[in-house]
């Protein structure tokens, strides 16, 4: 018999959402009248807007024509890849720097093969569980240490710090998962702070692995969406990204990696050549049909329903935090992010998680799945419809008590 692979026995817990969604299912099956409401996942709920459905469903007409049939396209559509660089960084990629995919999330694993299990990481904590579950996936964690992975260097990012960790901590050589807007905290990096990682990357050598998969909810002018707006980031950065959250592909996946050429690991050989033969390899493209949809959600009237599709969920982001303001809860986020970051002094995660479910039949997210410096916090998503939304917030009220 084979033995099972060493990494998998080292995953500490389960995944978090499947978790999430387990306590759920456990405890509308002991509730069967309950009307419980999700602001757990941040899984997109609103029909997709109709210009960019136009877009998907040409795509898939075009399909059953001889015209405009196609099949595998690799490394994605030449045309969306071009407007990526031109809509989202002003131009300064070629198509060849811009690889689309089926999700930010898929892309991330990948991106973890390219470094392998050699690559020490580096993660913000709390942060996103996939760059954290995925490089034990490899092997590139190490043991577990009762609070973390001994092989992960874990940059707390707490109310004390604003949400951005102290850089000195930075170990050299290190692949750095860095997400802005972050998830989960809601923390958008401002440019000086982004500057300042850009250097110490480039001090350190160390590659920035930056999630923008929130980017299109930033608000505040003055904040990045994207890495590459730093000077010297081409050396040292590649950015994931995602039509996820602005388009609600949640479903109909869809994403891109940006890989600059100037970026080099220590032997001077090229990270964009490997991401080719990486994907090349283990990929085999995003679907035509979510192409054309891509295509339509980056021309004037797609961008203007990215807009209002955002603008909705920060709607609901609002309402979640006037909500948890009014109850004297402390939290951050909500403003450039979908989610609002509330802290409960003193609590364990999991049983603030329990208490909100059982006084106000609402899903929320613990903090503590996120890592460590997670605890005694609550994530609050703000995918929902509004009708949901406005009642679980009227619902929070019973925490009160
Ligand atoms: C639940 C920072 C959500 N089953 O849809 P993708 O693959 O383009 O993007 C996924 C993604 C990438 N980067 C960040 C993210 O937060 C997400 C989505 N995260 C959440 O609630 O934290 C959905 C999670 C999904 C999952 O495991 O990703």
């Amino acid at each position: 018999m084979i033995k099972r692979n060493p990494c998998i026995t080292n995953i500490r817990a389960g995944y978090l959402f499947p978790e999430i969604a387990r306590r759920r299912r456990e405890y509308a099956a002991s509730h069967p009248n309950a009307k419980i409401i999700s602001l757990g996942v941040g899984n997109t709920t609103e029909p997709i807007l109709p210009h960019i459905d136009q877009g998907l469903t040409e795509g898939a007409r075009k399909l059953a024509t001889v015209a405009g049939y196609s099949g595998y396209q690799d490394e994605g559509l030449p045309e969306l890849r071009e407007k990526i660089s031109a809509v989202f960084y002003r131009g300064q990629f070629t198509a060849e720097e811009v690889f689309i995919s089926d999700g930010a999330k898929c892309d991330i694993g990948r991106l973890q093969l390219l470094f392998g299990a050699g690559t020490p990481a580096a993660v913000q904590d709390p942060s996103y569980p996939v760059y954290v579950d995925g490089s034990v996936l490899i092997g590139a964690a190490g043991g577990w240490t009762g609070e973390g992975y001994a092989g992960i260097t874990y940059l707390p990012c707490t109310m004390e710090n604003g949400y951005f960790p102290d850089l000195s901590k930075l170990p050299e050589n290190s692949l750095f998962y860095f997400c802005s807007p972050n998830n989960p905290t809601g923390a958008a990096a401002s440019r000086e702070q982004l500057t300042a990682l850009v250097a110490v990357a480039l001090k350190k050598g160390v590659i920035i692995v930056f999630d923008a998969a929130y980017a299109e909810y930033i608000r505040d002018p003055a904040l990045p969406k994207t890495i590459f707006d730093i000077d010297g980031s081409r050396e040292c950065a590649v950015e994931v990204n995602s039509f996820s959250k602005p388009a609600g592909f949640t479903g109909v996946r869809l994403g891109w990696t940006v890989v600059p050429l100037e970026l080099k690991y220590a032997g001077g050989e090229s990270v964009n050549k490997d991401w080719n033969r990486i994907t090349g390899t283990v990929f085999n493209g995003a679907s035509n049909i979510a192409q054309a949809g891509g295509l339509a959600a980056l021309d004037g009237e797609g961008l203007k329903e990215i807009r209002q599709l955002s603008d909705f969920y920060l709607g609901n982001a609002k309402r979640i935090r006037d909500a948890l303001n009014a109850l004297g809860i402390v939290c951050v986020g909500g403003d450039n992010s979908p989610y609002i970051w509330a802290r409960f002094p003193g609590r364990d995660s999991w049983d603030v998680f329990a208490e909100i479910l059982e006084k106000c039949e609402v899903v929320t997210t613990p903090g503590s799945g996120f890592g460590p410096a997670g605890n005694s916090f609550i994530r609050f998503s703000a995918f929902g419809h509004r009708a949901d939304v406005e009642e679980a917030c009227s619902r929070l009220a019973r925490l009160r008590a």
